[in-house]
């Protein structure tokens, strides 16, 4: 049995908006109207989500709701370019899966170190007026604006493996200990064998993060099946580093601490050889009792022997915990490393965007009112300046151009019934529409 508990967030992100492109004409002396020279704006920045090794939660998205990347600049005179927005990244887990909220599909599933997915586009720059230059309309004095950045609610969800496993003897704090470090709210009693399920908490420590699992008491001959044993010993063969706590003050049945690593060790081993190789990080618990600081010491003395991470703390306290927190942490950390990485760096997974060329269709919502959908289209009008005679016209022109026209008198319009694309409404002048 593996065990995994789901952690989830809900995240707005918005792409940066193209800059608009510019209308603007060359200015040189003795020329009274030089050509057209506005430059274009700049692609908005994306939101891409990244898949990293080092973090291993979902724990930063659970605070901040709403991410941004920044917009493009807008279009200069002389020809000059916005400058691009810059994509913003955000990194996740890996196992990461990431949802469209409105669609509720699935948009990529980052499983590898490296994997990025490209999740809300950055708008397209407006195009500057040189674009627009004909031989028959030498100064177009208009020019596209910016086209907004996608903007949409994601859920991200990833099932958790825990990083680290508490392990010890019935009773010596370990769900005392996962409730002080995380918020997992496990049942703490004074009776061994209170954890039957193990209990997962995700722990924040400065600059760390990671997953702790809170497991049942072992006891002598777990690994052969004593207790709750096997199925638990099992889990802890998925986690990279092991957290073994110990009762300073004895615990129920007055065991020696020093001595109760030993057993506990040789229940390991016996259960996997390399359970025993495990990086792993002795925890002194209830330093806060009497008698526990003379047990501490002696602990401390004989870890210090061995070269071995030894941590007194005491979960009813608080004292020591913050220290051995970021030991974990840190540990957690260099154990990662040495986990797989995708060899292909930098691997989109998916770009989210609807196909461009998707079809043009026109949908009659009330008696002479109708309204035509398409990406191309719709995106056409957005980056139109309305309030420029000179650019609406040609938007009409492109419009037909694109089929619009055809389409709607097709679906039966007539002068003057209430055409909406997009963000837009005008009346349908089928006849006019053709002088332009
Ligand atoms: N004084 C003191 N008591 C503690 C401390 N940590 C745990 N305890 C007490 O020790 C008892 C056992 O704690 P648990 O956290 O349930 O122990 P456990 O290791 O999860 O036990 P099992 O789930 O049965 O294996 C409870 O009565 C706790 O209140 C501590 O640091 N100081
Ligand atoms: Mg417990």
């Amino acid at each position: 049995m593996v065990v995994m508990f789901v952690d989830e967030a809900r995240i707005h992100l918005t792409a940066g908006d193209g800059g608009a492109g510019c209308s603007s004409f060359r200015r040189e002396k003795h020329v009274p109207k030089g050509g057209p020279d506005g430059g274009d704006g700049g692609r908005g920045g994306a939101v891409v989500l990244v898949a990293e090794v080092q973090t291993s939660t979902l724990i930063d998205y659970q605070f901040k709701k709403h991410f941004k990347a920044t917009r493009g600049t807008h279009g200069k005179g002389s020809r000059m370019d916005g400058a691009v927005g810059e994509d913003l990244e955000l990194t996740v887990p890996l196992g990461t899966v990431i949802r469209d909220d409105e669609t509720g599909r699935i948009i990529a599933d980052l499983t590898h170190a490296g994997q990025k997915a490209v999740v809300a586009r950055g708008g397209h720059g407006g195009r500057g007026n040189t674009h627009f230059a004909t031989p028959t309309r030498r100064a177009p004095a208009f020019a596209e604006l910016g086209e907004p950045g996608e903007e949409r609610w994601i859920t991200l969800e990833l099932k958790l493996l825990a990083d680290a496993a508490l392990v010890g003897f019935p009773s010596v704090g370990k769900s005392s200990l996962i409730a002080r470090m995380s918020a997992a709210r496990p049942k703490i009693a004074d009776y061994p064998f209170t954890t039957l399920v193990p209990n997962l908490g995700v722990v924040k420590a400065g600059e760390y993060d990671y997953v702790v699992a809170d497991v049942p008491g072992l006891i002598e001959g777990a690994s052969e099946g004593l207790g709750l044993g096997h199925a638990f010993l099992r889990h802890i063969e998925r986690t990279a580093v092991i957290l073994h706590v110990i009762d300073l003050t004895g615990g129920y049945d007055e065991r020696d601490p020093i001595e109760s690593i030993g057993a506990i060790e040789a229940e390991l081993s016996a259960h996997a050889e390399d359970l025993a190789a495990r990086p792993t990080i002795l925890i002194g618990n209830k330093i806060d009792m009497e008698g526990a600081r003379e047990a501490s010491a002696a602990v401390a003395a004989w870890a210090a022997e061995r070269e071995r991470a030894y941590f007194p703390v005491s979960a009813a306290t608080g004292e020591g915990m913050e220290s051995m927190m970021l030991a974990v942490g840190e540990v957690v950390r260099k154990a990662r490393l040495t986990m797989e990485v995708s060899t292909a760096p930098y691997q989109a997974v998916y770009v989210y965007s609807p196909p461009e060329d998707e079809d043009l269709s026109v949908e009659m919502t009330a008696p002479g009112e109708f309204t035509v959908h398409g990406k191309h289209v719709e995106r056409m009008v957005v980056m139109t300046d309305m309030n420029n005679d000179e650019s609406v016209g040609f938007l009409q022109r492109r419009l037909r151009h694109a089929g619009v026209e055809p389409a709607l008198l097709r679906a039966g319009a007539v002068d003057g019934d209430s055409i909406t694309i997009g963000t837009v409404s005008f009346d349908f002048d089928a006849e006019g529409a053709d002088e332009v």
